[in-house]
């Protein structure tokens, strides 16, 4: 990147600043993670120069013999590692691809069923300040108050009474797998297309540590920088029959030119996420978290549905006497980066709510396991029990820092002179 620090020292320093802080805390925000060197340089290439609005063989611009070669691979591997029949790859990220797939298959007005997002759905699901809750009627299940799990029972009564044109399932904060089958049944049984939003867990998913929703739903979404551990940007997955409809909804009905260079690497991580490493990766994950649950669990603390089955731990910190808020950032002044979350049925509000989200993509991806997970829940414990104790931050901060030279960031080097 030497001629980025000549051309832009100020920018550089800052860009410089965050690999550092990347490399030397731990990472626990489980919709992030570290992507390879490959899909980093992938990222920065002059497929950014090329407009190719369209798709491959049917494109607004000239000049297409590389673009289309490219996008089609992507398409393709994308088809193949998921078992889908068709693959758009061009959604600029999940918000906009959600709002496609509504767009493709709504007209206005029509009801979308999807997650609340105070019991850990997404905006896009038909929350009321987004776009989907706006222009379409919405709808909203949760979790049970006493189980803290999705009541099918429930989901198929609200859906039997509010006849929705879409449902979804998927999730920001939930630490349980989605029953997937039972809702494809229940969109079958009242006529809604099934939604399946796997942004977090789609690498789970190639992996098999999480049952896939292929067989079970219309269509799937999911972004591709999560678990799938590649670039920012998102892709639709359907059967044949919508995929017209799909294509048309991205562009021309929301977007213009694909980011070309974010397609190249997001077929770069299909390519990587195709191989046996990375379903030891995606399996490593889910054990991770229930090792680091299981930790946590024994200090005492409230985990929202007794644990988890996925790769996400959302903690209710109630009994602890701390707001969320204060635990986060105590945490990150600690190395220990995670954030603060709505539990179900919170009484506080979203700003400042009682629980904190973590979770163990990033750390997987460093190669930390069992040994570490149970570290970190020890740290997590010393610095919640004293929010306002810097020297306990000071210490946990160090000894974070040291763990990270043993455990590089990929797509950085390790050393501490960076
Ligand atoms: N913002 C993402 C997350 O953190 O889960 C979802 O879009």
């Amino acid at each position: 990147m030497q001629e980025f620090e000549r051309a832009d020292p100020e920018l550089y320093e800052l860009v410089r600043r965050e690999e550092r802080y990347q490399r030397d805390s731990l990472r626990l925000i489980p919709s992030e993670n570290y992507v390879s060197k490959a899909v980093l340089e992938a990222t920065g290439t002059v497929l950014t120069n090329k407009y190719s609005e369209g798709y491959p063989g049917r494109r607004y611009y000239e000049g297409q013999r590389y673009i289309d070669r490219v996008e089609t691979l992507v398409v393709e591997r994308a088809k193949a590692l998921f078992g889908a029949e068709h693959a758009n790859v061009q959604p600029y990220s999940g918000s906009p691809a959600n709002l496609a797939v509504y767009m493709a298959l709504l007209k206005p007005g029509d009801t979308i069923m999807g997650m609340a997002l105070p019991h850990g759905g997404h905006l896009t699901h038909g929350w009321n300040v987004s776009a989907t809750g706006i222009f379409w009627r919405s709808v909203q299940y949760g979790v049970d108050r006493e189980t803290q799990r999705i009541d099918y029972d429930a989901v198929a009564e609200l859906a039997r009474r509010e006849r929705p044109q879409i449902m979804v399932a998927g999730a920001t904060a939930y630490p349980r797998q989605f029953d997937f089958a039972a809702f494809g049944q229940i969109a079958r049984e009242v006529g809604a297309y099934f939604l399946a939003d796997i942004s977090h867990i789609a690498g789970l998913v190639v992996a098999g540590a999480h049952p896939s929703p292929l067989p079970h739903a219309d269509v799937v979404m999911t972004t591709t920088h999560k678990t799938l551990r590649g670039p920012r940007g998102a892709m639709i997955l359907c059967r044949k029959d919508l995929a017209e409809r799909i294509d048309r909804a991205v562009f021309p009905g929301l977007q213009g030119g694909p980011h070309n260079s974010t397609t190249a690497a997001i077929g770069v991580a299909l390519a990587e996420a195709a191989t046996e490493d990375f379903r030891r990766y995606g399996r490593q994950v889910v054990e991770n978290a229930r090792i680091l649950a299981e930790a946590l669990m024994a200090r005492g603390f409230d985990l929202v549905s007794g644990g988890t089955d996925n790769h996400l731990i959302l903690i209710d910190l109630t009994n602890r006497g701390v707001i969320g808020k204060k635990a986060a950032k105590a945490l990150d002044r600690a190395g220990l980066i995670c954030n603060y979350n709505t539990v179900p049925y919170d009484p506080r509000k979203p700003f400042s709510p009682s629980g904190i989200r973590l979770g163990t993509p990033a750390v997987t991806s460093r190669g930390m396991g069992p040994q570490e997970m149970r570290r970190i829940a020890e740290w997590i414990d010393a610095v919640v029990a004293q929010p306002d104790d810097e020297a306990v931050q000071e210490r946990v901060r160090a000894e974070v820092r040291s763990m990270c030279r043993r455990f590089p960031v990929p797509g950085l080097p390790a050393g501490d002179d960076a």
